[in-house]
């Protein structure tokens, strides 16, 4: 296919590169990388050896030694010309992304351009990273904080976003002085082999050392413990499930290194009596099955006032019946394959339980069989009738699964239910009644770290920051101050004048 070539996926590629040479280890197994759009197999990575890992952290620590002590704004002009690389492959890089993944083919593209939004936006930010400059209560001295690289970054990332959260960490943190090793999807390496060859030709026309950006596919076991465990790399950004999440940041805090937690989600969508149905409905749909449901920003609550529920009920069950399920490459389908059996499983498994709860399926459920769904992964997107504290409702399911919650009264019960769960990334209301929106905002509203009026609970801009709270782990990545995290504080006193007043006012006269 003419994208792989593009790219430089080869039919057996290596797992472990430094950004200009790959290690050539071929013997710890092989990954086959098997389309879930097609069924077929697309090529295989050769998995990296503890060995590899050791060579990148040195080549990498090396390179942060160097890379610190270039300019900023010069290293933004590198993140510059990332973003251009980007630009000139986004058709062949968003094609890969919707192949490898199985998203629609407009959101691998628009998965591209997130990755050249982030550029755009670290290229300013490598002049904006700046301190506060403090008052200080002592004559003759200065006081002011200032934030200074960090080191290596470690960037473990999921399959559902294969290559834009890794931009987000890695651009940001390259304009922050830092040099990142990242460590994808088992799932989806060739996204992340292609970046890789995408990044080379800007490190080589740059001169730019070697251990810059490395990449290394690996086994969970040993790769990724070992960066949970190594004292050098000061910050990992953990992109995955809450259980992934929790067993990382256990590890991280053992040694006080610094943790960005982006994990999952159990996103509402609340529509009150005075909602426009006209955003609502298109709002909920495409939070709910885009990207099959495989976003941690998916919609997987909808909470609706009891005098709309039945009429909401009855445009969703239709508004379903038009989605158009099929293969993603064909720009005229809404909805892709789930990743893989697996994750198949898991949406069967949902279904099964919701109903053993005491839910109620109202459309969807079925996998899909026969021509053009030989892989096995499509599957119909899911509305049921569900109640909040079901445990099946209290979990995240990576899959095109929407529950059907009523509330009565006023929004506050809505909100409470919004806020009923473990987890607290996204969050959104549908309403023209300015009080239940202010409401919803409001420091006794929705607890989640995204909380939107009138649009749905996914698609959310890079200029933002982007994470949320409780079981989705805290962090922040990408936009507003996110960059802070990948920088250390410095705070300076500096005195210059003759005497040496001590703060608090204390005397030490010697
Ligand atoms: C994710 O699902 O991990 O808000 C990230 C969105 C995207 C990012 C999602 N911009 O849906």
């Amino acid at each position: 296919m003419h994208f792989l070539q593009e790219l430089g996926i080869k039919d057996k590629n290596y797992g472990a590169s430094t950004g200009i040479e790959w290690n050539t280890t071929s013997d710890q197994g092989e990954l086959n990388i098997i389309s879930p759009a097609d069924g077929k197999h697309i090529a295989s990575v050769w998995l990296a050896s503890k060995e590899d890992y050791e060579n990148i952290v040195l080549k990498a620590y090396a390179a942060f030694k160097e890379w610190r002590m270039v300019p900023a704004p010069k290293r933004g002009e590198v993140v510059r010309q990332i973003g251009n690389a980007l630009r000139e492959h986004k058709k062949a890089l968003g094609t890969l992304v919707s192949y490898e993944m199985g998203k629609s083919l407009q959101e691998g593209l628009g998965e591209v351009q997130e990755m050249i939004d982030i550029c755009d936006f670290a290229v300013g930010q490598s002049r904006q990273l700046y301190g506060a400059t403090i008052h200080s209560e002592r004559e003759h001295h200065r006081l002011y904080d200032q934030y200074h690289p960090l080191g290596v970054v470690g960037i473990i990332s999921a399959f559902n976003f294969p290559v834009a959260v890794w931009s987000w960490n890695a651009m940001i943190g390259a304009v922050c002085g830092d040099t990142n090793i990242w460590k994808p999807s088992s799932k989806t390496p060739l996204t992340a082999i292609a970046v890789q060859n995408i990044l080379k030709v800007v490190i080589e026309s740059n001169n730019l050392p070697e251990g810059l950006f490395s990449l290394i596919v690996g086994r969970g076991s040993d790769v990724g413990e070992g960066m949970l465990n190594d004292r050098r790399l000061p910050l990992i950004s953990i992109t995955g499930s809450t259980r992934v999440g929790r067993h990382g940041a256990e590890v991280i805090s053992r040694r006080f290194g610094r943790a960005i937690l982006e994990l999952g989600g159990n996103n509402a969508i609340i529509i009150t009596p005075s909602a426009n149905l006209k955003l609502a409905l298109p709002g909920v749909v495409f939070s709910a099955v885009g990207t099959a449901g495989q976003r941690c920003t998916t919609t997987r609550r909808l909470i609706l006032h009891e005098s709309i529920y039945n009429k909401v009920k009855e445009m969703l069950i239709n508004a379903y019946k038009t989605v158009r399920i099929g293969n993603p490459m064909d720009e005229s389908n809404h909805m892709g394959p789930l990743i893989d059996k697996g994750a198949v499983k898991d949406y069967l498994n949902a279904i099964k339980a919701l109903k053993e709860q005491g839910g109620t399926v109202l459309t969807g459920g079925e996998v899909l069989e026969g021509k053009g769904f030989e892989s096995g992964c499509y599957v119909t997107p899911v509305v049921a009738e569900a109640q909040n504290n079901f445990p099946i409702v209290q979990e995240e399911t990576f899959a095109p699964i929407l529950y059907l919650i009523k509330y009565s009264g006023d929004v506050e019960n809505a909100i409470a239910i919004n806020n009923d769960v473990m987890q607290g990334l996204s969050s959104a209301i549908f309403t023209d009644n300015l009080q239940e929106s202010e409401m919803f905002l409001a420091h006794c509203g929705s607890d989640c770290g995204i909380a939107n009026v009138n649009i749905g609970t996914s698609g959310a801009e890079i200029g933002g920051a982007f994470g949320g709270e409780k079981e989705t782990g805290g962090g922040r990545e990408s936009g507003s101050d996110a960059w802070k995290g990948y920088m250390r504080r410095q705070t300076n006193t500096i005195n210059y004048g003759k005497g040496l007043p001590l703060a608090q006012g204390i005397k030490f006269d010697i």
